[in-house]
């Protein structure tokens, strides 16, 4: 068996498709297939990845991300500005991209919590009244990789580096709006938003985050219409939540008078660890998370190489609490905390981008940085391990060489 055969077989086992396997040979020959199928480790997913046909996963130009065999993950010094363009945006699919015919496809709103099932056409959704918000959207493991490389625990899943996130306008019909078209009962308890990918990714949201005029049914991303691998024709975004709950390719709503539980809030996107007690969570494996956390994060590489002499180093914060009011950073860990400059727009869903001068010398260093909010929330100095590697925002220790 030839060397390129035998990196398939593995390839295949571990989930990678035969066009991300072509993209990493081409990439780094096979040394590169075998550490990207080393890196991943998938949360549950592994037995559903390895079935999967050699399909492509995503459709967008994979070349300017950090690429994981199922993800693309953002390189946040190529971006500028406050919003993220489609074409950079990160990418996070359970199964690959699918093709969903517009002419054919129906948005149905059912379940026992519903007086007026509803199958509403593409036309009548967009003809809606319609609202746009700037958010951000993060995958709940964004910085996975750091619970390894920093606090020398890895957690299972992608290893994400700190580009699992971007910022988009968003524009689309507020979820509540297609509830009330539907008649949802007084006894509703949870909304579940199920996808028409491969896997049917779902996951179920009480009904007051339904109602959150901000809980949107988007069909427009940036002024475009929303980019296959982005949810084409429709997807939701709930601000402030881990991007798992921002279902891609929505074709059904269940409005249920019962708790909700599927996959992903009893098994994936759930805290697992010692210090996270499960008990009161049953059916669940642990408490389903719901909310981010503030986090703060360079728009360098990781590492990062610069020149000597002074400079400008930017980056971006965010909070899913509110604004962002302050982002502080130091070199060492004994020097001071200083003030960087927050610029504007700080919007309450988006996240907000900082910059500071820095004068380094040559050599090795390490900056640090720390955002906090308009309700006094900071990033802590330790978050408790959790098997899955979600929701990490100690300040990172940024590794920059110089010079
Ligand atoms: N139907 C469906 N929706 C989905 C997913 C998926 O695999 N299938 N992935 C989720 C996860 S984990 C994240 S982080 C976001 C990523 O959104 P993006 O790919 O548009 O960046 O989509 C969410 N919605
Ligand atoms: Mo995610």
């Amino acid at each position: 068996m030839s060397h390129v055969t035998a990196a398939w077989r593995h390839a295949k086992a571990c989930g990678v498709s035969r066009r991300s396997f072509l993209q990493l040979l081409s990439a780094g020959g096979t040394a590169a297939v075998l550490a990207a199928c080393g890196r991943q480790v998938d949360t549950g997913g592994a037995a559903a990845d390895a079935a999967q046909p050699a399909a492509a996963f995503w459709r967008k130009d994979p070349s300017p991300f950090i690429q994981h065999p199922t993800n693309l993950e953002t390189r946040l010094e190529t971006l500028h500005g406050l919003i993220t363009p489609n074409e950079l945006f990160f990418v996070r699919n359970h199964s690959p991209t699918p093709t969903i015919d517009i002419a054919t496809y129906r948005l149905r709103v059912a379940g026992d919590a519903v007086a007026r099932p509803l199958a509403l056409t593409y036309d009548e959704l967009v003809a809606l009244p319609s609202r746009s918000v700037i958010a951000y959207v993060e995958c709940a493991g964004n910085w996975r990789g750091f619970f390894g490389s920093v606090l020398g625990k890895v957690a299972s899943g992608v290893q994400w580096g700190t580009g699992g996130i971007g910022c988009a306008e968003w524009t689309g019909v507020p979820l509540r709006a297609v509830l009330e078209l539907a008649g949802v009962r007084p006894d509703a308890v949870d909304v579940n938003l199920v996808g028409l990918d491969e896997g049917a990714f779902s996951r179920p949201m009480p009904l007051a985050k339904a109602l959150d005029p901000d809980t949107l049914l988007v069909y427009a991303m940036n002024g475009a219409p929303l980019p296959p691998d982005h949810g084409f024709p429709i997807r939701a975004v709930l601000p402030g939540w881990v991007g798992g709950s921002s279902v891609k390719w929505i074709g059904e709503i269940q409005v249920s008078a019962q708790h909700t539980w599927v996959k992903n809030n009893t098994t994936s996107y759930v805290l697992i660890g010692p210090e996270w007690p499960a008990d009161q969570y049953a059916p669940a494996e642990g408490a389903p998370i719901t909310t981010q956390t503030i986090k703060s994060a360079l728009a360098l590489p990781w590492p990062a190489t610069l020149p000597r002499g002074r400079q400008i180093l930017q980056g971006y914060a965010h909070s899913p609490h509110g604004r962002i009011t302050h982002v502080e950073w130091r070199v060492a860990e004994a020097d001071p905390w200083q003030r960087a400059r927050v610029l504007e727009p700080t919007l309450p869903h988006a996240w907000a981008q900082f910059e500071f001068a820095w004068e380094p010398r040559p050599g090795s260093h390490v900056v640090t940085v720390r955002a906090t909010d308009e309700r006094g929330n900071t990033q802590p100095d330790t978050v408790p391990f959790n098997e899955k590697g979600y929701l990490l925002n100690i300040p990172l220790p940024h590794p920059i060489e110089v010079t």
